[in-house]
């Protein structure tokens, strides 16, 4: 809450190309807030050093994820989007709120867990400290509702933990903020192993459909997609591979399981993979269109990154000088 005016923020990370899982579970939901919230969109490029990155592909990615968030709805005239480097104040809220946070509560994050599994080559101290930088990216804004997938569910309990700790030691500084998880479209899976999330780095290509797919790869991985036993097309958890589908199938045509099983009765897993494939790649086909007029004109993108640092620095600061005082930092 800012002033009077509720606040939304959210952010994706510049690290890989997006699938239809950040599509469906982040960007597609965050243009469809009511206009009273005031909406914050960042590219988290801090947040995606604690990978290791190509340098000339992050600045790469970090154009086209902003790119993706115009080309998926979000107005820069509506919309505060930026990139959040571009804004220092989250780093330096990231280190006070460091000193909030405790080792033992950062050590149960199992993205934490996940990731150090994967790159045992580089467990740096900022992939520790990840969900920390989030708090401060959520709280510098003062957001009453922020739009995430599931998988960061764990990250938003640490960050209300962590804006109650600061509140109840300093008195009332931050809004703690509530997470808003779409019903459909929360976790959409791999289409190799349905009984794992959908990952933009999963190194399987056929696992992962990426929003900038052209159409005949969309229509192929959707055809090779893992089912299950059975030719039924029903929504069920003893049929993994084929209730991820129709969650897809229905985020994208707007119709309930029940209307979908009524379309499939007595049709194979073949005529529906098919129709799955071709629902995304028509409803995925504008905003490729977009994004591509986009990436021809970087000086427009740059207008919108210039114009949101400046509006998102200025919030920022406001939040960040209250905090300093609180502190007893000397200004
Ligand atoms: P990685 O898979 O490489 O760990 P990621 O795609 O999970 O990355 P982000 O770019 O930070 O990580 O995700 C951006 C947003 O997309 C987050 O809100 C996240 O919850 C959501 N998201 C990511 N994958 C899925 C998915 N399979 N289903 C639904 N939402 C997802
Ligand atoms: N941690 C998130 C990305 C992220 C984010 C945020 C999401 C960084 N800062 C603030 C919501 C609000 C992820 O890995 N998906």
């Amino acid at each position: 809450m800012i002033g009077d005016q509720k606040t939304i923020l959210s952010g994706v990370q510049p690290s890989g190309n997006l699938t239809i899982g950040n599509y469906l579970g982040a960007i597609k939901n965050f243009s469809a807030f009511p206009a009273e919230y005031k909406p914050f969109y960042c590219v988290v490029d801090l947040h995606a050093i604690t990978v290791r990155q190509v340098p000339a592909e992050l600045r790469r990615r970090t154009y086209e994820t902003l790119a993706l968030y115009i080309a998926s709805g979000l107005d820069p005239e509506k919309n505060v989007l930026f990139v959040q480097s571009h804004v220092p104040a989250h780093a330096e809220l990231g280190w006070i709120l460091d000193c909030y946070t405790m080792f033992g509560e950062l050590s149960r994050m199992t993205q934490f867990k996940d990731k150090s599994a994967k790159h045992a080559d580089n467990i740096n101290a900022g992939l520790f400290t990840y969900p920390v930088l989030m708090a401060a990216d959520i709280l510098l804004y003062q957001a009453d509702l922020v739009p995430i997938g599931a998988d960061q569910k764990q990250h938003l309990e640490l960050t209300r933990n962590i804006a109650d700790r600061f509140n109840q030691v300093y008195g009332e500084t931050f809004t703690v903020p509530e997470p808003y998880i779409a019903a459909t479209g929360m976790k959409i899976m791999s289409l190799q192993e349905p009984t794992l999330k959908m990952s933009k780095s999963d190194p399987n290509p056929n696992a992962v459909v990426r929003i900038l797919d052209p159409r005949d790869e969309i229509l192929r991985k959707f055809k090779r997609a893992v089912t299950d036993s059975g030719a039924e097309v029903r929504f069920s958890p003893d049929k993994p591979g084929v209730s991820n589908l129709m969650t897809i199938y229905s985020c994208f045509s707007g119709k309930t399981f029940a209307e979908i099983e009524a379309e499939f009765a007595g049709k194979g897993y073949g005529d529906f993979k098919t129709a799955v494939g071709e629902v995304t790649a028509d409803a995925l086909a504008p905003v490729q269109a977009e994004f591509a007029r986009l990436m021809n004109d970087k000086a427009y993108l740059e207008n919108v990154m210039k114009s949101g640092a400046e509006q998102a620095g200025y919030y920022a600061r406001k939040t960040l000088s209250k905090v300093r005082r609180k502190i007893g930092f000397v200004n």
